[in-house]
């Protein structure tokens, strides 16, 4: 079993900004938007919301979190529940389905407020069809409009405000939300009204990612086991066909043992996971799907659930 040093925790730099901001001519919306979940990704985000002029509430679990966005303009509120009460279009960014559905429907959470009054709701949390459902039910039955806005993408797309956006839902809140969406992502989708779609769709592309990352960690690892340089496949994987930015850039990751979390393992194997919970409601057979989840379960328990996904190359290596 390997010694794993967790990776650092790094702290949010206030000062920078994505070099696509420049070129994009945002002008902010004059609603407010209340923001749940100062994660890497929320942080991030609401950082480019806050240059880009946008008027932002804050709520973070951990309190600490919320204190640069205080000092960067940011009001903060004490529960999820005040955030709704102060702003127009609320977006929830936390770790996984339980968390959403905590937010909305738990202590102090945002249907404690009995009356939404049109108010806006969009869930960014990676989560399945069904929770997107019950929260867009949740909200609608209190007089709230819902939209699922699932990001794509990892914590550099968003420091570079290069995330796609898929979203599903309510159309007026898709529109009220565009100076938010143009100042965070390279493209926008809207899938459609029914709920459930765009978590599908988000799902789905994870099912492409985790699936190439296994095959990309075990060939990398067969070539270990041969001594040949790691270096020299990647080169000259880079000259073939099968070339991508996403894979080129995992495999040197591998070959480095740099697993710095762009995408935590914990978050690709709890997606891995939502998949194959939607292809059982199917009786849809996905045995690649399931081995790697597999992969990506022992991998975490080897210690490596907040590094890059791209730690599943050192399972590969055993
Ligand atoms: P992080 O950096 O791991 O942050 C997770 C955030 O979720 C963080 O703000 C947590 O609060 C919050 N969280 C987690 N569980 C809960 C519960 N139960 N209640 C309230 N808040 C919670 O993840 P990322 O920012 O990279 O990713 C966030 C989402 O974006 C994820 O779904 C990705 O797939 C897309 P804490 O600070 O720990 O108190």
């Amino acid at each position: 079993r390997p010694v794993v040093t967790r990776p650092e925790t790094q702290a949010i730099d206030m000062n920078s900004r994505s070099n696509t901001l420049a070129d994009r001519e945002i002008v902010p919306s004059d609603q407010t938007f209340g923001f749940l979940g100062l994660g890497m990704m929320g942080s991030t985000i609401v950082k480019d919301l806050i240059y880009t002029g946008h008027k932002v509430v804050v709520w973070n679990r951990t309190i600490d979190k919320c204190q640069p966005f205080v000092e960067a303009g940011a009001e903060v509120k004490d529960t999820p529940m005040d955030v709704v009460e102060a702003a127009d279009v609320i977006f929830c960014c936390v770790s996984d389905p339980k968390g959403a559905k905590d937010l909305v429907f738990g202590n102090c959470g945002v249907l404690q407020l009995k009356d939404l009054n049109n108010k806006a709701y969009v869930e960014m949390s990676t989560i399945d069809p069904e929770t997107s459902l019950d929260i867009g039910e949740g909200i609608k039955q209190c007089n709230g409009r819902y939209l699922e806005a699932q990001i794509h993408g990892s914590r550099q797309d968003a420091a570079d405000g290069m995330l796609i956006i898929l979203a599903g839902g309510d159309r007026t809140v898709f529109e009220d939300c565009h100076s938010c969406f143009k100042t965070i992502a390279k493209n926008t989708f809207f899938l459609g009204t029914d709920v459930g779609n765009a978590c599908k769709v988000n799902l789905i592309l994870q099912t492409i990612l985790g699936v190439s990352m296994v095959g990309l960690a075990e060939a990398l690892a067969l070539a270990d086991r041969f001594s040949i340089s790691l270096k020299d496949i990647i080169d000259i994987f880079d000259l073939t066909s099968m070339r991508s930015p996403m894979l080129l850039a995992k495999g040197k990751e591998m070959a480095k043992g740099d697993f710095n979390p762009q995408q935590p393992l914990s978050h690709m194997q709890r997606d891995l996971r939502l998949v194959l919970n939607m292809a059982e409601n199917l009786d849809q057979s996905m045995p690649v799907t399931s081995i790697t989840n597999e992969v990506f379960k022992h991998t975490k328990r080897l210690g490596y659930s907040e590094h890059d996904s791209s730690a599943v190359f050192v399972r590969s290596r055993f």
